[in-house]
């Protein structure tokens, strides 16, 4: 009996240290251990010995059971290590490759600008404010002092919805001036803030899209003038471009809903091959711009005895024409990828006043 505990024992430990993976491992437990196994049979016969033979052989059986036991799983722990270490060795990643480095998309120069633009006005106390693009009349036409056989309002200029019920037709805003109207019917004076987004007008040729974009910006406040709107468009128009300074040229105009209204031209070179701003003999019409109208004001419930206020409209899809040397308008909208490749902007690379606007 003693010859076979030993010999029992020697067999299943050189069986566990040969075996090399979890499965062998499992296949040993249950060869030994399990119900039918070799010592699990050995502790069965115990039923039938004598009482000394029990008391020399019963720690013995037992003991190899726990021996067993315990080195069965203590081996299993280091298995599992080494197959963690393998396959963490085999999946090793380099941290230090470049994340994208198939073509992934670019950001569209329409969008890069929308960020650029929102980028400056924040920095110069604007808040970015955002609308619906489907408008009614009253704050796209009405509340903007919109006369009532204005031809803006007409079918051919503007895309009106269906009638409802109740014979109201909705549009498409033709600009973003109704986020202007929302923001003074909600929101008291001092107000600061740009609108920028998509805008629509039965429009389209060489150089007019269907839809296009645009950031609108409106300060109201007590005493504000002509003069401060001169200094606010300078100075955007010096950053936009990334130039010193950039002047400008007031050519009066005629807005429903701004009184004196205002076109602006900046001053450019287009001598050489490239437009330079803010140098040369040349204007470039860029924005238009006014003091608000009376009209508007009380339409918002501000008294245009105490509050004054400005207002100006840019074009995003021109900008970045102009500030990214894009031929073409409708080349933006065809959604071709080799065009998006060589104009479109790094993601991941947000413009900031800090590292530069467009780097
Ligand atoms: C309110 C009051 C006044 C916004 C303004 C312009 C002048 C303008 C054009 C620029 C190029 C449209 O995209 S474009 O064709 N816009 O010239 N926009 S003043 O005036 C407002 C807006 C809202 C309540």
């Amino acid at each position: 009996m003693t010859i076979d505990i030993d010999k029992l024992e020697a067999a299943l430990f050189a069986q566990l240290a040969d075996a090399q993976t979890e499965a062998a491992l499992e296949e040993l437990r249950v060869s030994a251990l399990g119900k039918k196994g070799s010592v699990s049979e050995l502790l069965k016969g115990m039923g039938a010995m004598s009482p000394e033979d029990r008391q020399v052989f019963g720690p013995k059986i037992n003991g190899l059971k726990n021996a067993l036991n315990d080195a069965i799983n203590a081996k299993k722990v280091i298995l599992a290590d080494a197959a963690l270490d393998a396959r963490l060795l085999a999946e090793r990643i380099d941290a230090t490759l470049p994340a994208f480095p198939r073509f992934m998309g670019k950001i569209h120069p329409i969008m890069q600008v929308f960020e650029e633009v929102a980028v400056i006005f924040a920095d110069m106390g604007f808040t970015v404010k955002e609308g619906p693009d489907i408008e009614d009349d009253f704050h796209n036409f009405t509340a903007l002092n919109f006369p009532e056989k204005h031809p803006a309002r007409d079918m051919h200029d503007t895309f009106f919805f269906e009638k409802n019920s109740d014979g109201v037709a909705k549009l498409l805003r033709t600009h973003t001036s109704p986020v202007q109207i929302r923001t003074m019917l909600n929101e008291k004076p001092p107000i600061r803030i740009v609108a920028p987004g998509r805008t629509y007008r039965c429009d389209s040729d060489q150089t007019h899209t269907p839809m296009f974009h645009q950031i609108e910006g409106l300060v109201i406040e007590e005493g504000v003038h002509m003069g401060h709107l001169k200094g606010v468009l300078m100075e955007f128009l010096a950053r936009f471009f990334e130039v010193e300074t950039a002047a400008v040229r007031f050519r009066p105009h005629h807005f429903p809903f701004t009184e004196p209204s205002a076109e602006v031209d900046v001053r450019c070179d287009r001598s050489g091959r490239e437009l330079k701003i803010g140098t040369g003999d040349d204007w470039l019409e860029i924005l238009g711009c006014g003091m608000v109208h009376p009209n508007v004001l009380r339409q918002c419930g501000i008294d245009p005895e105490i509050h004054q206020g400005f207002a100006f409209g840019l074009g995003i899809d021109r900008l970045a024409m102009l500030k990214y040397g894009i031929p073409d308008l409708r080349d933006m909208f065809n959604s071709d990828v080799r065009w998006l490749e060589h104009f479109g902007f790094e993601p991941f690379v947000s413009p900031n006043l800090a590292t530069g606007l467009s780097r």
